[in-house]
């Protein structure tokens, strides 16, 4: 008994001194010996933790919680229901054997179906083409069942830009034109699919001084040739208008061979007949002067118009929207500028074209 007590009082003391008793398996313990009726009886009791702070009481608000756990769920629904819907619908118009005319087509059949590629096939087609279909009720008026013929988004990473214009990084991702002078004309091919309407939007920079419609103010020239500083959309052989976005020298400038015709006062006779209404046209400039530099407004946005201005009235802004009779001829379309680079030029950023 003597010895177990003294076996244990050094296990104790050793222990102490590292502050713990090594008893089994590497843990520690202090052991308490009690005497009872002439029997030694262990008990061995772990070391006391440090009392913690039982800290404020605890708040949660399962409400912000819940709200994201549903929207996480909403979501998750949505998009597989939006993949089953696009599945459906594509697998109605599958490859050449079933593929649609149009996206006008699917979305008359079924307007429930969403903006997603398509097979379509237009008349006399050789064969069927994967196309985007735009089905949203908000592009250029009611409906969807867009056809997209052209996309184009220079802020967006990779781009190519529709040849032959040049594609540039300074002084930011943009396209523009590769003439010297002249008109760079790129074809948009509308795999004959029929269309009544044309929806488009073409937005940019300006750099330097850019005339409007001067080309046919001042020099008479026709649909065929350089008759604006700015965008031309035509269709067929021989060239038929559809849609003119100019650009001007400046916004605010007094009504001159180089501004808009949407000033109130020259809207009747300072563009081009075969343009007629069809036409925005825009200034990066905002001042009465102008200078050879890159301007930072972007143009077509429906701002910084003055007063007297009809140019910033279209609701569709930096969209036009055309009808016109059934075609289906490719869409043409032309950057087109009379003076070099020097003096007037435009960076394209969007660029975005469907037919219905
Ligand atoms: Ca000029
Ligand atoms: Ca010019």
């Amino acid at each position: 008994m003597r010895a177990v007590a003294l076996l244990l009082l050094l296990t104790v003391c050793c222990c102490q001194t590292q502050s713990k008793a090594v008893l089994e398996k590497g843990e520690c313990y202090n052991p308490l010996l009690t005497a009872n009726g002439g029997t030694l009886h262990f008990k061995v009791q772990g070391i006391a933790g440090e009392k913690g702070d039982p800290g404020e009481p605890g708040e949660v608000d399962i409400g912000e919680l819940k709200a994201e756990i549903e929207g996480h769920i909403s979501t998750l629904i949505r998009t597989e229901l939006a993949a089953q819907n696009i599945i459906k619908c594509q697998n109605t118009h599958l490859g050449t054997l079933s593929a649609a005319s149009s996206c006008k087509e699917i979305y008359s059949n079924d307007s429930t179906c969403r903006s997603g590629y398509y097979w379509l096939q237009g008349e006399g087609e050789s064969g069927a083409h994967m196309m985007y279909c735009e089905m949203e009720e908000s592009l250029c008026g009611s409906g969807g069942g867009w056809t997209q013929v052209a996309s184009l988004n220079t802020s967006k990473g990779n781009y190519r830009c529709p040849y032959p214009l040049t594609k540039i990084s300074d002084p930011g991702n943009f396209c523009k034109r590769t003439s010297a002078t002249g008109c760079d004309s790129t074809t948009f091919n509308t795999y004959n699919i029929s269309y009544s309407e044309v929806c488009g939007r073409v937005q940019g920079y300006q750099f330097g001084a850019l005339d409007a419609f001067k080309g046919w103010k001042v020099h008479s020239r026709g649909l065929d040739e350089v008759y604006l500083d700015g965008f031309s959309f035509t269709h067929g052989s021989p060239r038929q208008h559809i849609w003119s976005l100019a650009v001007a020298i400046s916004s605010t400038r007094n009504p001159g061979h180089s501004t808009c015709p949407c000033r109130v006062e020259s809207v009747l006779h300072q563009r081009p007949e075969y343009v007629g209404d069809n036409y925005h046209c825009d200034s990066g400039n905002l001042e009465t002067t102008w200078e050879n530099i890159f301007y930072e407004k972007l143009l077509f946005d429906g701002t910084g118009c003055p007063s007297d201005s009809l140019c910033c009235d279209s609701p569709l802004l930096p969209w036009f929207h055309r009808q016109m009779n059934v075609t289906s001829d490719d869409i043409e379309f032309r950057v087109c500028m009379d003076e070099t680079a020097e003096s007037e030029d435009i960076y394209i950023q969007l660029l975005d074209l469907y037919i219905r």
